[in-house]
């Protein structure tokens, strides 16, 4: 059986500008189609999404996980020792973060973390009108996360143009990716010394990664590099991703009632929003030999797309999926991943998101749209910059 042919550029600004209203057309043609303007194989349906981000040994990350292949044209930064790795070595490095972000480092900075949340909500309230992407969903990671991976206080904007141009990387050499690129120079240096030791505050997940390398047998420089994880995937993801939190529930208000009447639900509701819609909407992997899919052929050294964003509103896999509803069973989702790439800072990203929400449930009555939201396309990220609301006191 051949492979059905799409002449879709999943990163050109139509596709970027409303993914959802494009994936129907990557799921309907097939189990794996093969993107020709970018030539590039894709899957969109969540079973075989979920299958291939399981199956690490047919499906590596170590030849990058964008549309570059390592192996071929060198990558635009020294790759990650744990996404753009495999085992033996991924296994090493994932071994040592799972230590530093651990249950118990959450519940360390839980109630710091709690206290944040109110005051910047108490601002909130004051305004009653607001811009949920940059005074909500950018302040409240920003006025949490640098702090507990201890990097320096001057300077911290460029852990969010930093960020941008990590993910927009992932993409083809696009308009894009090139004014990441350009916007982020200054940034790179930044990252890269507040990654070191002595820019990192003692006590901090920064200097924890430090200090147990030499256990895990880890240089210093690759200790840096582990930190330069943290930042590279710790900051725009939970921006975005408790901003959709924010527009779900200003487009369904009576989830927003529904969570109000059980707060229990605040723990469920960043994974239903991811759900409903991806933060992370693509990444690639490389296979490492010939594979079956469904009676077609990917050859050995091809480089395949997975369309989380797509898996995660399949109606082969979900029940109204364009519903965002906070009793649905969540569990199998792909928008942390899955498999052993899965998401490491999944923990953090649903207490900031559970900590928001647990400040604003008791006290407003009502999230409504107060503008029409305003994208920033990027490669990777499904991303607003801009979400102006209006929340009534309760
Ligand atoms: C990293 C990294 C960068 C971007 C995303 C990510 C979603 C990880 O440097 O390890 O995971």
């Amino acid at each position: 059986m051949s492979v059905p042919a799409l002449a879709v550029d999943p990163f050109d600004e139509d596709f970027l500008s409303d993914p959802a209203a494009h994936h129907a057309a990557l799921r309907d043609a097939g189990p794996v189609v093969w993107l020709e303007p970018i030539e590039c194989y894709a899957m969109a349906r969540h079973a075989e999404v979920s299958k291939a981000l399981g199956d690490h040994g047919t499906y590596c990350s170590g030849r990058g996980v964008g549309l570059a292949d390592f192996s071929r044209e060198a990558p635009w930064r020294p790759p990650s020792l744990l996404l753009e790795a495999d085992p033996p070595l991924h296994d090493r490095t994932r071994g040592l973060m799972n230590k530093v972000v651990s249950l118990k480092a959450l519940q360390e900075v839980r109630p710091l973390w709690s206290a944040r949340a109110h005051e910047l909500v108490d601002c909130l309230l004051e305004k009653r009108r607001f811009d949920a992407v940059t005074e909500l969903g950018e302040a409240y990671p920003m006025l949490v996360f640098p702090d507990t991976v201890g990097v320096p206080s001057e300077g911290r904007d460029c852990l969010l143009t930093y960020a941008a141009a990590v993910f927009n990387a992932f993409g083809p050499r696009n308009a894009i990716f090139e004014q990441g690129e350009a916007a982020a120079a200054h940034a790179v240096g930044w990252v890269a010394n507040a990654c070191r030791r002595e820019s990192l505050a003692d006590g901090s997940w920064g200097a924890s990664i430090h200090d147990k390398a030499v256990d895990y047998d880890l240089s210093e420089a690759e200790a840096e590099r582990l930190v330069r994880s943290l930042l590279s995937a710790g900051v725009d993801t939970t921006v975005n991703g408790i901003g959709i939190m924010m527009l779900a529930f200003a487009s369904f208000p009576e989830q927003w009632a529904r969570l109000r009447a059980e707060p229990k639900l605040a723990r469920r509701a960043l994974d239903e929003s991811l759900r409903w819609d991806s933060t992370v909407q693509t990444f690639f992997r490389t296979t490492t030999r010939a594979v079956d899919v469904d009676g077609a052929t990917i050859p050995e050294g091809s480089k395949v797309v997975l369309f989380l964003a797509a898996a995660n509103r399949d109606p082969r896999r979900w029940e109204s999926p364009e519903q965002f509803d906070l009793t649905r069973a969540t569990s199998g989702h792909v928008g942390f991943g899955h498999g052993i790439h899965q998401c490491l800072g999944q923990m953090v990203a649903r207490l900031e998101a559970e900590l928001v929400l647990e400040a604003l449930i008791p006290r407003v009555a009502e999230i409504r749209l107060a503008g029409e939201p305003v994208r920033r396309l990027n490669n990777t990220l499904h991303a607003l910059a801009s979400l102006p609301v209006e929340i009534l006191p309760a």
